[in-house]
């Protein structure tokens, strides 16, 4: 399958990057005392190298516990509202996901449009022109938070929306501590590069039907590639392809794990279908424009004044 809207990768030179690699900085008050932040948030040659070949990247601390405190502080309400866009467990009737948050919190629409996502987004797709095609957060609660099974998103943005190419960015930020016990996202590495792989409608194994990869092809994706646990600190983000293969255990822990997670799809890739509801894939195709830097703290004091 050949991308028709080809990503224009390793537009790099003199580029600013995460924290830790050069940046440009703008100064925030979190807590008492000035942090620096990236203003401008570029992928380096070398991350965006790293994407290529295993198909993610983990971010670690993208957001800092201030903004990660702005974020948690809607869960609460968010989580309790009666809609179908809270998608609850199997078995225990908590909500598994939450989904069309960009339509039900200021705060998360903000992040949507945040550009420590939509920059490296664009650089990575080659294109500004991006709409929101899916805005959540996936909740695993402490003891009883269930498995989400072997898949990649492409094979339902395809299958159930008619999106035509795996081209779509899955972001996220966590919005917990996210150990190797509370449920963590794992990856194949490089299971991207042969394109999709077979897979089957799971309408089963959770509250959430799922496009997933069988046994067989997990293992000798594995064998080649190998896996990786995305784990790290609240605030940590990871950005990840359409085809990439993975998957996350149970949360037989004692500690709560949430994530947020923004999809964002190129316009001229938009959804061909539209059986789903819109929380499960929006049809604004505008494209999303980036905030400022400080969108989610200056959230916070419009909340308090
Ligand atoms: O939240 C999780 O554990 C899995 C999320 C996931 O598979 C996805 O966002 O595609």
């Amino acid at each position: 399958m050949r991308p028709s809207v080809g990503p224009k990768r390793h537009d790099v030179k003199g580029r600013e990057g995460y924290p830790g690699s050069s940046t440009r900085t703008g100064r925030h008050l979190e807590a008492g005392r000035a942090v620096d932040y990236p203003r401008t948030v570029r992928l380096t040659a070398a991350q965006l190298a790293d994407f290529d070949a295993q198909g993610f990247l983990v971010l670690p601390a993208l957001f800092s516990r201030a903004e990660v405190e702005v974020l948690r502080a809607e869960v609460p309400v968010l989580f309790a509202e009666d809609t179908p866009a809270n998608i609850r467990e199997k078995v225990s009737g908590e909500v598994r996901t939450a989904m069309g948050l960009h339509l039900r919190s200021d705060v998360y629409a903000r992040l949507c449009r945040h550009p420590r996502f939509v920059e490296p987004a664009r650089q990575i797709l080659g294109t500004d022109h991006l709409y929101v095609q899916q805005a959540k957060i996936n909740a695993k609660v402490a003891f009883s938070g269930e498995a989400w099974q072997w898949h990649y998103d492409f094979a339902t943005h395809h299958a159930e929306d008619g999106v035509p190419e795996p081209l779509a960015l899955n972001l996220h930020v966590f919005l917990d501590d996210v150990t190797e016990h509370n449920g963590p996202l794992v990856f194949i590495r490089g299971s991207h590069r042969g394109g999709p792989v077979r897979t089957a409608l799971d309408t089963e194994t959770t509250s959430y039907a799922l496009w997933t990869v069988d046994n067989e092809t997990v293992a000798r994706l594995a064998r080649a590639g190998g896996l990786q646990t995305a784990t790290g600190v609240a605030g940590t983000a990871l950005i990840f392809g359409d085809c990439l293969v993975h998957g996350s255990p149970p949360n037989m822990s004692p500690w709560d794990r949430s994530i947020f997670s923004v999809i964002l799809n190129p316009i001229a890739n938009a959804q061909t279908r539209f059986a789903r509801p819109d929380y499960k894939h929006h049809r604004d195709f505008r494209p999303v424009a980036p905030l400022d830097d400080g969108c989610l703290l200056t959230a916070r004091a419009g909340a308090a004044s």
